[in-house]
């Protein structure tokens, strides 16, 4: 990839895609294509592939995708399987066809079994049955690397695709319905803390296991593979480090300094019991995650802080 090339991130508004925009623009990738939603649906391939014949980009970086967490997923599958394959579908076959290439998929941890080896390695995709909560998005986005990894390999452009784990940080989605755990639980934390509540619900047993990293860490891997010349088809992006869903519950509670009590509502989904997944091969090409979860979150609350004064929280 080269300074002067013309990248198109897709999905800029969204969590990954603004850290991606921040991250290449701060090492000087300042020839960055965007569209808004309105500007360009990328459910329509007479759309995308308009616009890739228009703005001939060198380089596309697919963040958009239509995200939630276990609430939103397990109550959308329908919806989270159409929108995210057509969205693959049109973003990766639009810039073959318009002759883009080099191309980064983004997807998640979520494409590998329920029941996977832990730590995950790459090779345990399509090994054994999915998790149900989110199987709608996980197929779309499996049809979105295996489009990248037969493209790569039978017509020999560079499309390659990057699976991180739980991300956060900032420009989460707070919608305590259909939002993932970690900005869920700021917002349920904060807002008892504030209102003097007496007790935060949280969802399911709190005995999962989950991996967070940063949304600026993953972004820092995405520029680092598109920077390498021949990177791996699929690779893991993680912090390496797990904890129980009760853990991390207990660290936003001290964190926020809120003193409600934590009730579990057994009712709700735990998904998949763990998620860890092995970072081996992205650490033996070089890049480790820099912000640990105690700096992240604190980072984390802060900007939620600001974000309630100034009345610019997504939610
Ligand atoms: O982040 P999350 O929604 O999704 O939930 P997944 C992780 C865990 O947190 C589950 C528990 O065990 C939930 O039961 N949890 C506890 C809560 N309290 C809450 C709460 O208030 N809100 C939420 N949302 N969870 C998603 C997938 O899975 O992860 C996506 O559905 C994607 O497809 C994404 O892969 C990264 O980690 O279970």
């Amino acid at each position: 990839m080269h300074k002067t090339d013309r990248i198109f991130v897709a999905g800029h508004r969204g969590m990954v895609g603004g850290a991606v925009v921040r991250t290449l623009k701060a090492a000087g990738y300042e020839n960055i294509i965007v569209r808004t939603h309105a500007e360009l649906d990328l459910c329509d391939p007479a759309a995308v592939r308009a616009f890739y014949a228009s703005e001939k980009p060198d380089v596309a970086v697919i963040c958009a995708a239509k995200v939630g967490g276990i609430g939103a997923n397990s109550a959308g599958n329908a919806t989270f399987l159409y929108e995210n394959s057509l969205i693959a579908m049109n973003t990766v076959m639009g810039a073959y066809e318009a002759g883009v290439k080099r191309l980064l998929f983004l997807g998640s941890t979520c494409i590998y079994p329920r029941l996977a080896p832990q730590p995950i390695p790459e090779t345990a995709l399509l090994s054994s049955p999915l998790e149900k909560t989110n199987e709608g998005y996980a197929l779309a986005k499996i049809a979105g690397l295996k489009l990248c990894e037969y493209l790569r390999r039978d017509r020999g452009v560079c499309y390659h695709s990057l699976m991180p784990t739980n991300l956060y940080g900032t420009g989460d989605n707070y919608d305590v319905v259909g939002g993932h755990v970690l900005p869920t639980m700021i917002r349920k934390f904060e807002t008892a803390r504030v209102n003097g509540d007496a007790t935060v619900t949280l969802w399911g047993t709190g005995t999962p296991l989950r991996e967070f990293l940063h949304v600026d860490d993953l972004a820092a891997a995405c520029l680092f593979v598109l920077e390498m010349e021949d990177p791996p088809d699929l690779v893991n992006v993680g912090s390496g480090v797990e904890i129980t869903i009760r853990g991390l519950a207990e660290k936003i509670k001290a964190a926020t300094g809120c003193p409600a009590e934590i009730v579990w509502d057994a009712l709700k989904p735990d998904g998949t019991p763990r998620k860890l997944c092995d970072t081996s091969l992205i650490r033996s090409l070089g890049w480790v995650p820099k912000i640990d979860l105690d700096a992240g979150l604190e980072r984390t609350i802060a900007e939620y802080r600001s974000s309630i004064a100034d009345g610019t929280l997504r939610k």
